[in-house]
C-alpha cells in the first residue's frame, strides 16, 4: 500500500503537530497503523492546496471555507477533508483495520458528539489557547492567524485571557467544569447492572466501552493540544488533569501509544496554481 498523504499545519512547538483538529486524523492513522506521510501546510496556503487537490469545502469555521485536516489516498485517488469524514473514509476503505465508527450507523451520533464537544469547549479553550498558538506558529502562519482571529474575536489576542486576570481565571474554571461534564458523559452507566460490590469503582476506559471510537479520538485530540500548546506544567493542564481524580490524565495516557509524528515534507505552492 502506498502511504496516505496527510495535510497538517506546522509550528515551532515541540513535535511540530499542534492542531486539535489535525490531531484527530493523526490519532486515527496511527491507531489504524496505516502508512502515511505528512505534508506540512502553512495557514495562508490552505485554500490554494485545497483548490489544487480538489478538497471539498468543510465550512467548519466562520472565517475559512477550507480547513485541515485533509488527506489524499493514492491507493484510491480519493481526497477527503474534515476529521470525522476522514475517520469514516478510513473505516470503509480499510475494513481490516480497527474501526472508529462502529457500528457505521453510529456516524450521526459521533458527528453530534464531536460538534457538542467543540461547542462546549470552544469559548474557554479558544480564549486560553489562541494566544499561545499564535506564538508557537511559524511567521507566515502567525501573521495570518493573528489577522483572522483578531477579526473574528474583535479584540487583540493578548486581551482574550491575560495572565493573572479574573477573565483568565473564569475561563479556566469554566473549562474545568466542561471537562467535569464530559467526564460525566463518559461515566454514564458505569457499574450499572452489577451485583453489590462487584465492579464498583471500575472505569469504562472509552466512550463506547473497551475499544477506541472516534468520540475518544476527538477528546484525546483536544487534551493533546491543550497539553502541548499550554504546557504540561500550566495551571490549565494541571486543573484539567485533576478532574475526577485524574480521569483525563489517565485517558490522555491511553493515547500516548498513538502519538508518533513523522518528519514529512513541506508544502510548496505549485507554479501552475
Ligand atoms: N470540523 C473540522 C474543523 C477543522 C478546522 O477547524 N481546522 C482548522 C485548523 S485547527 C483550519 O484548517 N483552519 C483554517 C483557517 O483558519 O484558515 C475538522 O474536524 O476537520
Amino acid at each position: 500500500m502506498k502511504p496516505i498523504v496527510f495535510y497538517d499545519i506546522p509550528s515551532n512547538m515541540a513535535g511540530n503537530a499542534w492542531s486539535p483538529n489535525t490531531w484527530k486524523t493523526r490519532y486515527c492513522l496511527n491507531y489504524k497503523r496505516l502508512p502515511y506521510t505528512t505534508v506540512w501546510v502553512e495557514f495562508p496556503d490552505i485554500p490554494t492546496l485545497c483548490l489544487h487537490i480538489r478538497a471539498p469545502k468543510t465550512f467548519a469555521l466562520p472565517m475559512a471555507d477550507h480547513t485541515l485536516p485533509a488527506i489524499f489516498d493514492p491507493n484510491t485517488a480519493r481526497v477527503v477533508a474534515d476529521s470525522a469524514a476522514i475517520a469514516r473514509y478510513l473505516d470503509a476503505a480499510y475494513p481490516s483495520t480497527p474501526r472508529l465508527v462502529s457500528p457505521p450507523a453510529s456516524a450521526p451520533l459521533l458527528a453530534a458528539f464531536d460538534a457538542a464537544l467543540v461547542g462546549a469547549l470552544a469559548p474557554d479553550v479558544l480564549a486560553l489557547m489562541v494566544p499561545p498558538i499564535r506564538d508557537g506558529l511559524r511567521p507566515r502562519s502567525a501573521a495570518y492567524f493573528t489577522r483572522s482571529r483578531e477579526a473574528h474575536f474583535g479584540v487583540p489576542l493578548e486581551a482574550l485571557a491575560p495572565k493573572g486576570s479574573a477573565k483568565r481565571a473564569g475561563h479556566v474554571a469554566a473549562l474545568v467544569k466542561t471537562f467535569e461534564t464530559v467526564a460525566g458523559w463518559l461515566a454514564a452507566g458505569e457499574g450499572e447492572g452489577r451485583g453489590e460490590g462487584e465492579g464498583e469503582g471500575e472505569e469504562r476506559p472509552f466512550f463506547a466501552g473497551d475499544a477506541v471510537s472516534f468520540a475518544d479520538v476527538t477528546v484525546a485530540a483536544w487534551l493533546k493540544a491543550l497539553r502541548l500548546v499550554l504546557g504540561e506544567d500550566s495551571e490549565v493542564w494541571r486543573a484539567v488533569a485533576s478532574v475526577r481524580g485524574g480521569r483525563w490524565a489517565r485517558f490522555a495516557a491511553a493515547f500516548e501509544a498513538f502519538e508518533a509524528v513523522d518528519a514529512g515534507t513541506e508544502y510548496v505552492v505549485p507554479d501552475s496554481v
